[in-house]
């Protein structure tokens, strides 16, 4: 297991590579190309920059989080094929380049979304929130406008798409997709991609959409165990993967976490680990990592990724905003740093107690 963090690249994250070499055990970060859209291609050059940047810092790349799949793919429009070209290009420069780990989801058209970027908690920390109340009901074009003020932004941290100026005609293209036409549209991506990343040897790992269910009339279908043993065994190899991402698929607490690990633990070539406390069925605030903090038991978890072997990479994932840090939300140093030595000491106890 390595575990690393992630960086957004030296013009978007706010924090220095030089702070993140500092937390014990980091020798590597997951990254990308923060400004290109979902059908630019990825140039050797660019890749070859990102990879000489970290190096610097005596860290390695250890994969990328994302590479994104564009709306045309998704959506099956009449781009995709030129956009699913692109996208082999790009992952043959990233196999050129020695990079073997791409994170990507197949959420239409919203990322991760959340419906506060910070509630204030009682110890004066502030938190990523979702509340499903907050969406229900609002017409998306209203709820655009909406982020839109409150960011003074259309673009969401995290999200990495060309979604502004295609997002309205995008949306009423999706009202006319259905869950079985997203399986056939993955199945026909995941097809085109995987020979490339087989003789590359490069690991896809599809991210869970996150909240793990359909919002705003729009489909999604990485949600839970049956939907996403689909999409693996549709297009059946190891480079088809999964990154476990636990504070997304443990959005729907009917989700059984360690029976997902149990299930895929052949295919899941990284892990994203954090926690939620759930305020009601379809609402939750993240919390700390720490166990007692939330609703997910991280002992068993990365217990439970330590007996099945795993050996890829691990984030901690969403931090708290603490001790008046201003960063990309869900992306400040504090936290995920103490995130990532809570893992670390989770990590060691296990496998020496494994060793006796
Ligand atoms: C949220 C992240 C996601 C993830 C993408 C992968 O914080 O885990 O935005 O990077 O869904 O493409």
């Amino acid at each position: 297991m390595k575990m690393s963090l992630r960086w957004y690249g030296k013009e978007y994250d706010t924090i220095p590579l030089s702070y993140i070499r500092q937390i014990p055990g980091i020798k590597g970060v997951i990254s990308t190309l923060f400004s290109k859209d979902a059908s630019d291609l990825w140039t050797s050059e660019e890749i070859r920059e990102l990879k000489e940047e970290i190096n610097k810092y005596n860290l390695d790349l250890y994969g990328i989080e994302s590479l994104n799949v564009s709306e045309n793919i998704k959506a099956n429009t009449q781009d995709r094929d030129k956009d699913i070209e692109t996208y082999i290009q790009s992952l043959e420069n990233l196999g050129k380049e020695d990079i073997h780990l791409v994170c990507y989801n197949f959420m239409p058209l919203f990322d991760w979304t959340r419906t506060n970027l910070a509630l204030l908690k009682e110890d004066g920390s502030t938190v990523l929130a979702f509340n499903q109340d907050d969406i229900d009901g609002i017409d998306f074009i209203h709820l655009f406008e909406k982020m839109s003020l409150e960011k003074n932004s259309t673009n969401l941290p995290g999200w990495e798409n060309d979604k502004e100026n295609k997002l309205f005609d995008l949306a009423k293209q999706y009202q006319s997709i259905n869950e079985e036409d997203l399986f056939n549209n993955f199945k026909y991506f995941m097809d085109a991609i995987l020979p490339t990343c087989i003789k590359y040897d490069i690991k896809m790992a599809l991210h869970p959409d996150d909240p793990a269910w359909p919002i705003l009339d729009i489909p999604r279908i990485a949600i839970n165990k049956e939907n996403i043993l689909r999409m693996l065994n549709d297009s059946n190899d190891i480079h088809n993967g999964l990154t476990f991402c636990a504070g997304s698929l443990g959005s729907d607490s009917h989700n059984d976490l360690i029976d997902i690990i149990d299930t895929f633990k052949d295919r899941i070539h990284f892990a994203h680990l954090r926690n939620i406390k759930h305020t009601d069925d379809k609402s939750f605030e993240e919390t700390s990592h720490y166990s007692d903090d939330g609703d997910i038991d991280m002992y068993q978890l990365v217990k439970k990724l330590y007996d099945c072997g795993f050996d890829g990479i691990i984030r901690p994932d969403h931090g708290r905003m603490i001790w008046d840090e201003k960063a990309i939300p869900g992306y400040g140093l504090y936290d995920r740093a103490l995130g990532a030595t809570y893992l670390n000491g989770l990590w060691e106890a296990i496998s020496k107690e494994g060793k006796k």
